[in-house]
């Protein structure tokens, strides 16, 4: 791993952190994976100062955005995910279950409004939705909206038309991550494409909504290929409107239970480079936080986190109870968007 500070390192980052600064983020250049490395590969001082300078140029400092998930279809997919507890063919304690109800989602959804979220993500283990899914879907998405909440979904690949329905029953946001480099892609999933992904993304996009997308890390994979991952990401036209940056939450049973831990200062440090390409973005530090100390939560909200997964479940899996946040907040003197 080079960590080594040099001259030429730093005057690059700085020409790449004016080109950032000059430009309105929504038309940045693109970036190379070389680039980003480089900024990986900062010391970490530096790179945390160079994030630290984007972030307040676009965002109050102190300030966090909080969105609960809710698991609507929870187990039995049919895809192959090396990461995910809800494939079917992997032995995990996820069981298959049937759509929850329109009245058990708004009361979630309430709960949610209730305890501070400003949006509320719905979540569901398919490989995508099909047409009576996406009907039972839209009625649930236009009463959470009713409620005043922000609303976002994840559903997986989009069909022609299916966007626009999402749309016009009042989604905001559609979430479909890229997951990780293209290069190290095939050893996680087989199931579906890279490019598969990409057109949904762009589906998303036609049909006018804001794009949620981010990857997982700690999967096994390189610097190299984090460093990859953002760079898809940041070259997205424009890039997305959120980027959730998960750390692998290893379930039992699947392939990738037993990957070596990822050191949470690489964690961190991607964290950093999402902010830095992706200036207008909201960053959010997502699963993973359950196994995270309040140090390094502090730490992700310094390298430009300003969004988290609030509550205490993410789809499947714990995350930090809601209490045992605003204490964190209250602690560091955060307050949510
Ligand atoms: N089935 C849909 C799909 O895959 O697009 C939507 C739900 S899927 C669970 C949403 C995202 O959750 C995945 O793309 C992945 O990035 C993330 N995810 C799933 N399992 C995870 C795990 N064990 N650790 C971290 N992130 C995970
Ligand atoms: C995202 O990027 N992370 C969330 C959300 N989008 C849907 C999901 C995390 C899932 C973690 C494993 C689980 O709880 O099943
Ligand atoms: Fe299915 Fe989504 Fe899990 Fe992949 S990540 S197995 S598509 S629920």
């Amino acid at each position: 791993m080079n960590q080594q500070p040099s001259n030429h390192t730093n005057s690059i980052t700085k020409k790449q952190f004016a080109q950032t600064a000059s430009k309105e983020a929504d038309t940045l250049p693109s970036w190379s994976i070389s680039q980003i490395e480089e900024l990986l590969n900062l010391p970490f001082n530096d790179l945390i100062y160079q994030a630290q300078l984007v972030h307040r140029k676009y965002h109050d400092a102190n300030k966090v955005q909080l969105s609960t998930l809710v698991s609507v279809k929870t187990g039995g997919c049919s895809e192959d995910c090396g990461y995910c507890p809800q494939a079917a063919r992997y032995h995990t304690d996820v069981n298959d279950e049937d759509m929850m109800s329109l009245d058990k989602v708004v009361s979630a959804a309430k709960e949610a409004r209730g305890q501070g979220a400003s949006r509320f993500c719905m979540g569901a283990a398919w490989r995508g939705p099909k047409q009576r899914d996406i009907e039972k879907i839209t009625e649930i998405i236009s009463a959470v909206k009713g409620l005043g909440l922000e609303t976002c979904a994840t559903l997986g690949m989009l069909k022609p038309g299916q966007a626009e329905q999402l749309s016009d029953a009042g989604l905001d946001y559609y979430n479909h991550n890229l997951d990780t480099a293209p290069e190290f892609y095939g050893e996680v999933i087989t199931t579906r494409a890279y490019q598969d992904r990409l057109n949904t993304l762009d589906s998303v996009r036609s049909a006018g909504m804001h794009v949620c997308c981010g990857g997982i890390v700690g999967m096994g994979e390189s610097r190299n290929a984090r460093a990859g991952l953002i760079a898809q990401l940041a070259n997205l036209n424009p890039y997305p409107e959120s980027v959730p940056v998960n750390k692998l939450v290893q379930v039992k049973g699947t392939p990738l239970y037993g990957t070596d831990e990822l050191d949470s200062f690489e964690f961190i440090r991607t964290i950093a480079a999402a902010r830095i390409t992706m200036p207008k973005a909201m960053v959010r530090l997502s699963a993973g936080r359950s196994e995270m100390s309040e140090e390094v939560q502090a730490l992700c909200f310094l390298a430009g986190a300003n969004s988290i997964f609030y509550g205490d479940k993410l789809l499947t899996t714990g995350n930090p109870e809601a209490e045992q946040d605003k204490i964190m907040f209250r602690k560091l003197g955060l307050q949510s968007l």
